[in-house]
């Protein structure tokens, strides 16, 4: 594979560098997730895909790109509106890959949700749903574990950065009405750069000084009801998304000079008071609801007219069945 502009790479073709994708391969709306196999169980709420497709298979109607750094994406449409899915993996530096990446491949404005999986450190049991209508980070401050070192607190909390508060409350609508109510919560998210030290876990083979983190955490944000790993970086870039993608002087207004309207969900997988950890039968059952819940989300949001959009002309949505290679 060989690259052009090292200040943006992309191969002849205009593939992006880790991302793996071209102009026409996705769509103005974008659900991402994490794991791969979470985004094949996804595809498969979107239209015209065979029921009898083997679990673990994308099925073949849509179009689907795996790219060389681990990015699986889907295109498709669903109720007849184009969207993707695309899996991107794990932690901060992916979510950035991920969102710099489609919005140099598409036209107009764009509209990306997360659906992950999380930590609760509220009363959120396993198996529900968290909305949270905003983010913020926290950082292992390394300089604190330094030899000597003078600065006094182990972990940086950021400030926070707000979702798009009417895909906040799209999501939370159509999260009731997919699992019922008293299953899907609102609160504040702690984006953390670990799974472990920064999220509080004990692990006597590290030196880690995280006691306290979630006394910390609620004293900087007292709804802090979720930690994850990637949801920051999602509200934090839409809001310092440009203007420049969208096609037509009007929308400039409208969107607030943002190209990105950005929100996220997420499953919980680990009750941090309780300790206890989500079943696979579990997994199975709440994932497709919720991925019908954002699917129906991504297209009720209003993004501009088709003329503002991404062209179907020569796009995978236009045809069937494609396969990058
Ligand atoms: C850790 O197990 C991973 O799960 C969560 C975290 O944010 C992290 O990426 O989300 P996903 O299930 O979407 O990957």
């Amino acid at each position: 594979m060989s690259m052009t502009n090292a200040n943006f790479p992309m191969d002849a073709e205009g593939r992006t560098y880790h991302v793996g994708v071209k102009r026409g391969e996705l769509a103005n709306r974008v659900l991402t997730v994490g794991d791969p196999a979470r985004a094949i169980v996804l595809s498969r709420s979107l239209d015209g895909v065979d029921p009898a497709t083997p679990a673990k298979t994308v099925p073949t109607n849509l179009f689907s790109c795996f790219s060389h750094r681990g990015f699986l994406t889907i295109t498709g449409r669903y109720k007849g509106v184009p969207v993707s899915i695309v899996a991107i993996g794990m932690g901060v530096s992916m979510m950035d890959f991920f969102v710099r990446e489609c919005r140099a491949v598409v036209d107009g404005p764009m509209v990306m949700i997360r659906l992950g999986s999380c930590g609760s450190l509220s009363d959120a049991a396993v198996g529900d749903i968290c909305v949270p209508s905003s983010s913020y980070l926290v950082q292992r401050n390394v300089d604190y574990f330094a030899p000597a070192s003078d600065v006094t607190k182990p972990y940086h909390l950021s400030r926070a950065f707000e979702a798009d508060p009417e895909i906040t409350k799209i999501l939370v609508k159509n999260m009731t009405a997919s699992l019922g109510e008293g299953h899907v919560w609102s609160g504040v998210n702690a984006t953390a750069d670990s799974f472990y030290s920064s999220q509080g876990r004990q692990d006597d083979n590290f030196v880690d000084k995280n006691e306290d983190l979630f006394d910390e955490l609620l004293a900087h944000e007292p709804n802090t009801q979720t930690l994850e790993m990637e949801t920051f970086v999602l509200y934090h870039l839409a809001k310092t998304s440009t203007a420049a993608p969208l096609k037509h002087s009007a929308l400039v207004n409208i969107h607030n000079n943002n190209s990105i309207r950005a929100g996220g969900c997420m499953m919980v997988f680990a009750q941090r008071k309780t300790n206890d950890f989500i079943t696979k039968e579990d997994v199975a059952r709440v994932e497709p609801l919720a991925g019908k819940a954002v699917f129906d989300s991504l297209v009720e949001v209003e993004l501009g007219s088709e003329d503002d959009l991404h062209s179907s002309v020569g796009s995978v949505w236009e045809k069937e069945a494609v396969v990058c290679v």
